[in-house]
């Protein structure tokens, strides 16, 4: 058997994602709020030059987003919403050799992206939308179910749990088992427990402290923390201020088993990391030290 067999990976359509290690996601929005021209959507020139430095700044993955889904955020056209995803993809893949990730809960959108040449689905509603399934399931390819109370224009209102972690965890856990039934193989599914997506600022860090709970779902986890307002509640920065906060966050996430982290700045994430993945094993801490910090390829 070739060692390469051995490593637990996931196929983004011929791309290789290595899950035995932290990825970084590189976030490229073409929104209209999230790059503000004026109200100018991003340009495809520019979007491809953004993708391309994230990519040599480290990015193990690009995702790639056409509706803004933060809070309060308003829907889009699937129109609209394939107008502004689907000529960057197909721009781009064939300039990198990473894998491109779409980040939308339309079918339509998936299927175009899919065509276009993205190799994976991240769908922040985990293909709850009429359709979504069927259509995740025909095009093969991995898919991260998020998880989200509400919906973005109204999320943030008054979410509630009684149990922020067993709550998150049971919908993840229907997801897969429906995903399970629609036919997609569970080595093609991630989870991600949705960082500020209805949930109080108490939610999202329990969620955070509590991370590794996820573990037991045997599915590779995903965060999204980069720029995030509960970074903003506790450090008092502005959006554009919370880089340092972020990188910490996505290093505490990794150190609590996530291994794909989901980031605006790809360079500073990555010496975050590093800083992680030179901590030697230690030996007789019990779980704790066993699930301080995921093992690493250079680890054997
Ligand atoms: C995420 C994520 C995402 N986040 C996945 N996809 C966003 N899989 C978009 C705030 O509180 O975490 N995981 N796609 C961006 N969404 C938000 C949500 C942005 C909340 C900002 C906030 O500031």
């Amino acid at each position: 058997m070739f060692e390469a067999d051995l490593i637990p990976q996931l196929d983004c359509r011929g791309r290789m994602l290595r899950l035995d290690r932290v990825n970084i996601m590189g976030v490229l929005n073409v929104t209209p709020d999230s790059f503000s021209d004026a109200g100018q959507c991003l340009s495809l020139k520019e979007g491809i030059a953004r993708a391309m430095a994230m990519v040599s700044a480290g990015a193990d993955i690009i995702d790639i987003g056409g509706e803004s889904t933060r809070p309060g955020a308003t829907a889009v056209s699937a129109d609209e919403e394939c107008q502004r995803v689907v000529p960057l993809i197909e721009a781009l893949a064939p300039l990198i050799d990473v894998p491109i990730s779409v980040d939308t809960s339309r079918p339509e959108v998936m299927r175009a992206a899919v065509v276009a040449g993205a190799g994976m689905i991240n769908d922040v509603r985990a293909l709850r939308l009429p359709g979504a399934m069927e259509a995740a399931a025909a095009l093969d390819v991995p898919v991260c179910l998020m998880h989200m109370q509400g919906e973005p224009g109204s999320m943030q209102m008054a979410p509630h749990y009684d149990d922020v972690v067993g709550e998150v965890r049971r919908f993840l856990a229907d997801r897969l088992l429906a995903c399970e039934f629609a036919g997609i193989n569970r080595k093609r599914l991630l989870i991600d427990p949705g960082f500020g997506f209805g949930k109080s600022v108490e939610h999202n860090f329990t969620l955070l402290a509590r991370l590794a709970e996820f573990d037991s779902l045997a599915c590779p986890i995903l965060v999204g923390l980069s720029r995030k307002s509960m970074l903003g509640a506790v450090t008092g920065r502005n959006v554009e201020e919370r880089m340092p906060a972020s990188v910490v966050a996505a290093v505490l996430a990794a150190s609590r088993g996530a291994r794909i982290v989901r980031v605006h700045d790809v360079a500073e994430t990555r010496d975050g990391l590093s800083v992680l993945r030179a901590l030697p094993r230690v030996d007789g801490g019990g779980a704790r030290a066993a699930s301080a910090r995921p093992s690493w390829p250079d680890d054997e």
